[in-house]
């Protein structure tokens, strides 16, 4: 109850002063230095031209149907119109499996629920150090996941230390349902030594974005050098991680959406994030679209 009013007081002085959430610490506006790109080379991208997706870059997550509480499905990853779409929505009936003499944890039959699909680049590209650059809009809808994210085996490796692989996550957006009072964010952290109790993690919690990044294209990318993670808003830097030392091996890289929840079954959970509406509405799918993933290298380390 204090939580509703004291959002109603949060919205009336927002429209006072727009400014607030910064001014408040509710979420963290840009500011600092402007990533300058002729510090480095690109190396790698996919500004997604064709009207499928290029498999010599990128996997879809085949393996894995059920996540958190949805599924992940290889045709609702899209093309089209030079974009990388990631469809989201409900589905009555189970989509097909492709893979049907697969058995693995996380690969039961897929049943009637919430779709969407992830991709990754693992053993088709990984990168060590450099400047990683993604221009999105994300999925409108409340109970949805997206991100763009760093990975390598070794996050699975408790050693106390990040330096042998640590998950980068340079945006995830589970704020839709805050959006009601101003709060337009997404936010950034770091995570290794596993999942289990030995997991680690740093973060720099929400960060404010100005114009509305549910119909807008902004870009999000991170720094990696060998002593921090710089993290990047439309090319302008807002916050620094190095907790557990910074990876110093490569990583791929992924894009994905899911549903909060568990056991293919979509609920709120511990990140706040909200609950889907059981019905789908005419918002239905949204959509996670993709203009471009760029990749740099440095032409000379920091
Ligand atoms: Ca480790
Ligand atoms: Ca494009």
């Amino acid at each position: 109850m204090f939580k509703s009013i004291l959002r109603v007081i949060i919205a009336v002085l927002m429209a006072i002063n727009p400014a607030l959430p910064g001014m408040l610490s509710l979420g963290r506006l840009p500011k600092g230095q402007p990533i300058d790109l002729d510090r480095f080379d690109l190396v790698w991208q996919d500004e997604f031209e064709g009207d499928s997706l290029d498999l010599d870059k990128w996997s879809y997550e085949w393996w894995v149907t059920e996540r958190k509480g949805g599924y992940w499905h290889q045709d609702m990853v899209n093309v089209r119109d030079g974009e990388l779409v990631i469809s989201a929505e409900y589905k009555s009936e189970p989509m097909p499996n492709y893979y049907p003499n697969y058995v693995g944890v996380h690969c039961p039959e897929y049943k009637a629920g919430w779709y969407t699909g992830e991709i990754w680049t693992r053993d088709k590209y990984e990168q060590k150090y450099g400047y990683f650059e993604v221009r999105a809009i994300l999925p409108a809808a409340t109970g949805m996941w997206s991100a763009f994210w760093m990975m390598n085996e070794g996050v699975f490796n408790v050693d106390g230390s990040g330096q042998d692989g640590t998950e980068v996550d340079v945006f995830e957006s589970f704020s839709y349902k805050d959006r009601g009072w101003g709060n337009d964010c997404v936010t950034t952290g770091i995570h290794y030594d596993g999942y289990g109790p030995e997991e680690k993690s740093a973060s720099l919690g929400k960060v404010f974005i100005e114009n509305d990044p549910y119909t807008e294209w902004n870009t999000y990318g991170v720094e990696w050098n060998p002593d921090e993670y710089i993290f990047y808003l439309n090319g302008v830097e807002y916050g620094r991680l190095s907790a557990g030392g910074v990876s110093q091996n490569p990583e791929y890289l992924l894009l994905s959406c899911e549903f909060a929840g568990e056991n293919g079954v979509q609920s709120s959970d511990r990140h706040g994030t909200g609950e889907i509406s059981k019905t789908p509405d005419s918002n239905w799918p949204v959509e996670f679209r993709v203009d471009y993933v760029r990749c740099y290298q440095y032409k000379q380390l920091p």
